[in-house]
Formats: C-alpha cells, structure tokens, sequence
C-alpha cells in the first residue's frame, strides 16, 4: 500500500499550489506589463502626464471614477501652446446674442427658453455632488496613466484618429435655384444637416443626450454642432456636443466635449484641454466630464443646449452651455480662416471606426442606435437650430441640406413641414441586415 495523503496534507498541498499560482500570476503579471509597455513608451507618457497636469488647488473624487483637479486658471494647460505664451484671458464674453435675442421674442419663444432652460439645468455632471471647484479655478479632468499608455502613441492620445477631408459633394439645393457645393467635413460617418454660403459667427442647437452603443474600444461617437473653414483638404474646425469615446475616456459613459482643428484633424487639434489651445473661463464645468440624467425611449427628453460663437470684440470662439454658462474660448491665434468667420455649419453625428467599409460592420451606433424617429424622437435629434451671421439676432439658417455618407447604417431625416422650427433626426445602429 503507498503512501498516502491525509486530508491535512492535502489541503496544505493545495494551499501552497494556490500560493504558488498567485506568485506566477503576480509575477508574469508584472513582466507582461513591462513587455505590453516598451520603458520608452512609459518613459514618455510619465513626461507627457507631468506636463498634462498642471498643480491642483483641490481635487474632487466623482462616484463615476474621474478625478476632477481644481486647476488655477493662470496655470490652465493652453498656455503651454506656443501661441499663447503672452494671452491676457477674457473672463466673460463682450456680446452674447442669445440674451440680445430675448427683447424681440414672443411670449411663446420666452416660455419655450423658459422650459429648455428647466430641463437642461437638469443635465449637469456627477462630479459635482462631491464638491466643486473654487472662482478663480477651473475643473479639469485628470487624465490615467492606463489612457496614455493604450494610446497608439502618446501624440495621438486624445485626437480623431482618422484624418478627415470634406469632399465636395454637389446637391441640388431645396431652397435656391443654383446649385451649390457643400463641403462636408467628412468623418467615418456622419449623419448631419449643414448651411454654408454665408458668413458664420455662431451656431447653436438643441442635443437630445443619448449613451449609444459603442462596439470596439477605438471607435467613437459623436453628435455636435460644428463650425468650418478653410480648404477641405486641411479645413479648421471648433466643435462642442457630446461623445462616448472609450479610447480617450477609458468607459462608455456620454461625456461633454469640445473639439478643435486647423488641419482636418491631420496633426493638429484634439478633444476638450489635452492639448493646449482652449482657454477654459468657468468652474463650473469639466470638459470630458460625464453628463446626466441620459434620456430614455419615450421618456424625458434630456439634452444640451451648445453655442459656439465669435466675440465680435477678441474674435474668440466662445462656447457656451445651457444658454448660461461661458465654459471658455479658442483664442484666434490658433487659426486662420477661422479668425475671420466660419463658411460652414454642421450639426448631427459621427462615428469613428475602423470597421466602416468592412464587413461586418461596427455595430457602435450614432444618436441613440436608433434611425432617425420623427414622431416619437427615439433617436438622434437637434432643435431649435440657429445660426449667427452678421445681423443682431440669431436665426434659422436660410438654406440647409442634409447629407449622410452610409444611409443604411446611419440616416437622416429633417422635418420641416408643419413645424414652426425644423427638427433635425439623425443616427442609426451601423451593423444591420442592410448594412453588414
Ligand atoms: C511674448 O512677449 C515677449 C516679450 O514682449 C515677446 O518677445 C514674444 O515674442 C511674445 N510671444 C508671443 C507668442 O507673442
Ligand atoms: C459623492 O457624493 C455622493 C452623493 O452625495 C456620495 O454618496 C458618495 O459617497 C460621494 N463619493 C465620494 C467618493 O466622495
Ligand atoms: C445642377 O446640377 C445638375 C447636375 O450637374 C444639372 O443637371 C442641373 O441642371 C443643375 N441645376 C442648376 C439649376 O444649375
Ligand atoms: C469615409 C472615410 O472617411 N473613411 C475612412 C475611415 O477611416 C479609415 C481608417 O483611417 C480610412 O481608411 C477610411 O478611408
């Protein structure tokens, strides 16, 4: 008869197999981590990061998991950009035509602020419930070791990954009889409603916020309202909405985001302060930060009111949330075409992914997942769509067109008729049985 093992030993074995497998696991945890990081790639980020964060007065821990750092306005990060070294921040804009706008509204235009002002005062960010950033600071997103290392490179981090052109795309215009080209910023995709032919200096609208599925960790999406100019092969942009970006935000949660470029997103630009150029005024919001309440199907609808404008006194293109916070402003130094006026305005969705053109298809959606919902406006929608050109008061803009680069993954669908303001629907799922 062998020998064999009391229960006792056995146990003992198997706590010391236990031990040992930790041990290994730790252990080639460790070394994977170093083999998955080059040292040079760490070394970069560790240098990246201390120039990305600057001093805190205060840090905030959010129940979403972001760490909101109180950061002295004097010391905010646009003015690492080389262009900025000298720029004396404005506090607040010198015009706001929203409130100029107010004295000739009816009583009805009044009550309608009235009630979106209500509703999307509802629409804040969760950091706030644990503190918030003291005047004279602004609140800035703490960006994660693990973001950076993820990120192709550090120099991508945080920038559309696709460089975009706007190919010229005839239409036959709706409302003039010549024909017109447009110039659409073309991204992997887009759904949108656009105006050009006039001098822009601001553009506004009204977004439903929505948490679409997102499929792969480097796809993106959007739905913004946008500003261009500039030649489509290297156009300037400055744009303001919601995103859900995994790649940047390292979660699926539907974030506040601005963005800039001044070359098509080829080299330049990037989302909310990871590189320097917006100059953040407001403590009150974090950019990139996560929204709430999200809107539900058939529930409240919850949404974003955004103006990108010009000061007609700076030229800064100010972004303004909720039709009362100035968060902050692109300097015109940053720009060319862009200093004087913007010749296009975009508004709706866009995906990135590297499976568009694929099959199958990336199933992240646009809007809500959902096509364009006129009736109930389950999907992607934006109201009370305004441009600012150079009269006083913000208006409808005179000749839109509606444009989507894959219908039968991501429609569009502008109502006009019956409505005294024309609506705008846009999104869809991308994979689908007529989009594999
Ligand atoms: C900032 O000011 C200094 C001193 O007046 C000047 O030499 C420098 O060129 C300025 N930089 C920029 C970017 O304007
Ligand atoms: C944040 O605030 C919420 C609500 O007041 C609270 O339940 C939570 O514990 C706080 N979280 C942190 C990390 O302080
Ligand atoms: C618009 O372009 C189309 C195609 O190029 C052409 O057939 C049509 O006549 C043009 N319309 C006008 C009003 O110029
Ligand atoms: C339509 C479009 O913009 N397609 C581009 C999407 O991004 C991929 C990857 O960068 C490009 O190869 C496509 O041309």
């Amino acid at each position: 008869m062998g020998k064999q093992l009391s229960w006792g030993g056995l146990i003992r074995l198997r706590g010391m197999v236990i031990i040992l497998g930790v041990a290994l696991i730790g252990y080639f945890g460790v070394l994977g981590e170093v083999n998955m990081f080059s040292k040079q790639k760490v070394l970069e980020v560790e240098r990246k990061l201390s120039q990305l964060r600057k001093p805190a007065v205060k840090s905030i821990q959010s129940e979403d998991g972001d760490t909101i750092d109180c950061i002295d306005i004097y010391k905010q990060p646009a003015f690492d950009h080389p262009a900025l070294k000298n720029h004396t921040i404005q506090m607040a804009p010198s015009y706001d035509p929203t409130k100029e706008t107010q004295s000739t509204m009816t009583k009805f235009e009044r009550l309608e602020r009235k009630r979106n002002q209500q509703s999307s005062m509802m629409v804040t960010q969760p950091w706030k419930k644990n503190g918030s950033c003291p005047q004279g600071t602004i609140p800035v997103r703490r960006i994660r070791k693990e973001y950076l290392l993820r990120a192709s490179s550090v120099e991508a981090y945080g920038r559309k990954k696709h460089s975009s052109s706007r190919p010229h795309v005839s239409h036959e215009s709706s409302t003039s009889d010549s024909n017109r080209t447009v110039n659409v910023q073309q991204a992997n995709h887009s759904a949108i409603l656009l105006t050009e032919g006039y001098r822009y200096n601001g553009a506004k609208g009204d977004i439903k916020v929505w948490t679409p599925n997102v499929d792969f960790d480097d796809d993106y999406t959007t739905s913004k309202v946008c500003l261009i100019n500039g030649p489509y092969w290297a156009f300037e942009s400055v744009e303001s909405g919601w995103a859900v970006n995994p790649s940047v935000y390292g979660d699926r949660q539907t974030r506040f985001m601005v963005y800039w470029t001044v070359d098509g997103s080829k080299k330049t630009g990037c989302f909310d302060l990871t590189c320097p150029g917006f100059v953040q005024t407001s403590h009150e919001i974090a950019l990139g930060a996560a929204i709430y309440p999200i809107s539900v199907p058939y529930g409240l609808p919850y949404e974003i009111i955004v103006y990108v404008f010009k000061d007609p006194v700076t030229s800064n293109w100010w972004v303004q949330y909720g039709e009362k916070i100035n968060i902050g402003y692109w300097p015109p130094e940053l720009f060319m075409a862009l200093r004087v006026h913007a010749e296009a305005v975009e508004w709706g969705g866009e995906v990135y992914s590297a499976r568009v053109g694929t099959n199958p298809h990336t199933k992240t959606g646009m809007g809500n997942g959902n096509f364009p919902d006129g009736i109930f406006g389950d999907s992607g929608v934006i109201k009370r769509i305004r441009i600012h050109d150079n009269s006083a008061e913000l208006k409808f803009p005179e000749w839109v067109e509606t444009y989507a680069d894959e219908f039968n993954c991501y429609d569009v669908d502008y109502v006009s008729d019956y409505l005294e303001d024309p609506e705008f629907y846009y999104g869809g799922p991308g994979h689908n049985p007529k989009c594999p």
